[in-house]
């Protein structure tokens, strides 16, 4: 419905929080949950009842933002925390009230003056409860309890390569709509066609059918379309517009309105698809120029959520040369895509399907098709997405190839208009070491290969580079989506010394010249933008708990490598046909 324009009631700021790393709040002394947890948020009714827990007198938190950068003592918790705010409503009758999550991770159990409106599973996306019958005159209070702990059947697992940060890590709102309201909306082109828009626009409630009106000022275009009865209206027409496009990243104003509802967005239109080895970007062939991005905050370290965090990381990708991000491993928040559509760089947007995932369980697929579907329906109206990515690096087996089959016929029902890619391993040849295989028979269910590698950090040196040939058995355009070496900022030596940033540089040089030889190879994602934490990270004075692989150090510093990457675009920029 378009959270992200509408106007809301912000419940950001200070919450009351209480730490349970027993999950005492939940569960009674035989482990049995509750029915007067922590949620009902008791007070003694007098002087002699017991109560063990006030969340008036307990410390506070800060909302978005997660908890292990906010206090020294939760930098490395993981468990529950509960949180508590209260607020001030007036209710409405013409009006249905909205409660809002841009983010929690990783489990939230969510309650609004001690009733429970939901649970919901997944770090990285958002989502909502009605409360229009829930919600009293004057004061209220919602209580959620938030769950970082890993899972091996969660998504992300067990294992990974970045720091688990825990909490509300983005806003939450309360949202007020019409009666009948718009509930959702997509007005993009249709695949391969540039003057073809096909969306729908959805109206939920009892004014349906509904007369839909859809306005671009810029464009002179207005237009009115009927809904069905159960409130979906196609939108379908035909208008010559500019493309949206890194090199004029163009958006229209596109106002729609149902009854006495209305919202407004800022729309681009652009085609994606592939031919052969190359992508098309409005028709035209494109190297991706790009750079991986962890939703890691510039200079304070932590989850990033605000729009300076999102123009500080894509203004240095800019910087950098590149026309194109990869956002790993989980869907960012809101503000990443939007400012990266509004500077003109394309996205590849993913689901933290990552490493060891238990494939064999069903529960993992719904899990990771719910958390996929809430990013799309999020981010579907987007120019700058044209790559779905499946998943990172995950050991081939037949249950991760039926699962991730199954995944990408999923995503290609509800959206045929992006392209597929995941990112796969390559292996060397037994018989020719020196040949470097991509083969992964998922490479079947994707329109482009993306590939990590490694050679030369964690395989050998970058010398090893000069040697090796790369191969694939499919037509199709390859993304090396990962390749990357540490170095600390500042740390200088020869350029075969571990850690230092001539070692670093070393390393792009050596890739890049084995990069420009591969024929089918249309973009790349070094990894990664800026160093950023990972409890997998403990060298003493080089990494302490970072990654150190990015280009740029977490307070800014840019190293060599920086300008070795940043050169290659610029030649790239001008050479590429
Ligand atoms: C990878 C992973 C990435 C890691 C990186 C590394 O292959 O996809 O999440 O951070 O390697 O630094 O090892």
């Amino acid at each position: 419905m378009n959270e992200y324009d509408r106007p809301s009631i912000s419940l950001d700021g200070q919450w009351q929080i209480i730490i349970d790393p027993l999950e005492n709040g939940y569960y009674d002394y035989r482990y049995q949950p509750k029915a007067d947890g922590f949620f009902m948020n008791l007070k003694p009714k007098n002087k002699s009842e017991l109560i063990e827990y006030d969340f008036d007198k307990a410390d506070k938190l800060i909302v978005p933002g997660d908890w292990n950068s906010q206090k020294p003592e939760l930098l490395w918790y993981e468990g529950t925390i509960w949180y508590k705010k209260d607020f001030n409503y007036q209710r409405k009758n013409e009006k249905r009230t909205f409660l809002h999550f841009g983010a929690v991770n990783y489990e939230a159990k969510v309650y609004l003056n001690g009733e429970k409106l939901g649970d919901h599973i997944g770090g990285f996306t958002p989502f909502c409860f009605e409360i229009t019958d829930k919600v009293k005159d004057g004061n209220n209070f919602v209580v959620v309890k938030v769950d970082n702990k890993r899972r091996a059947d969660g998504i992300p697992t067990l294992n990974c390569d970045w720091w688990n940060y825990g909490g509300i890590t983005r806003p939450v709102k309360i949202m007020e709509v019409s009666q009948t309201f718009i509930q959702d909306y997509c007005i993009q082109l249709k695949k391969g066609e540039e003057r073809q828009i096909s969306g729908y626009v959805k109206v939920a409630g009892n004014d349906i059918p509904q007369e839909v009106i859809v306005n671009i000022p810029e464009l002179k275009f207005h237009q009115a379309f009927k809904t069905d009865q159960y409130g979906w209206a196609k939108i379908e027409f035909s208008q010559k517009m500019e493309l949206w496009s890194p090199e004029n990243p163009k958006l229209y104003d596109v106002q729609i309105k149902a009854g006495s509802d209305e919202v407004s967005d800022k729309i681009g239109f652009r085609t994606i698809e592939t031919k052969g080895q190359d992508i098309l970007l409005n028709g035209k062939s494109i190297f991706l120029r790009g750079i991986c991005i962890h939703e890691e905050a510039p200079y304070r370290s932590g989850r990033a959520y605000t729009v300076e965090d999102a123009r500080t990381l894509l203004g240095w990708a800019k910087e950098l040369g590149c026309n194109y991000v990869r956002l790993a491993h989980y869907p960012h928040n809101e503000n990443m895509i939007r400012e990266a559509e509004r500077m003109g760089l394309l996205v590849w947007a993913e689901v933290p399907l990552y490493w060891t995932i238990q494939w064999e369980n069903g529960d993992v697929l719904a899990n990771a098709k719910n958390q996929f579907y809430a990013m799309f329906q999020r981010d579907k109206n987007r120019a700058a997405v044209i790559l779905w990515s499946l998943a990172n690096e995950t050991p081939l087996s037949d249950a991760r190839l039926s699962s991730l089959t199954k995944f990408a016929k999923y995503i290609r029902t509800i959206d045929n208009t992006r392209l597929l890619t995941a990112a796969l391993e390559s292996h060397r040849e037994v018989q020719n070491p020196n040949s470097i295989m991509i083969n992964d028979p998922l490479g079947k269910y994707l329109d482009v290969l993306g590939c990590n590698e490694y050679y030369g950090w964690y395989v050998e040196n970058p010398e090893i580079c000069k040697n090796l040939e790369w191969k694939t058995t499919y037509d199709k355009p390859l993304i090396m989506s990962e390749f990357g070496a540490g170095a600390l900022y500042g740390l200088h030596g020869d350029k075969l010394e571990r850690w230092t940033e001539e070692f670093q540089k070393y390393f792009f040089e050596e890739n890049l010249k084995m990069l420009k030889k591969i024929p089918f190879l249309r973009g790349t994602t070094p990894w990664i933008l800026m160093d950023f934490r990972s409890a997998r990270r403990p060298l003493g004075n080089i990494q302490d708990y970072y990654n150190r692989k990015g280009l740029i150090s977490n307070q800014g510093q840019k190293k060599k490598a920086f300008y070795t990457m940043k050169n290659y675009y610029e030649e790239i920029k001008n050479n590429f046909k």
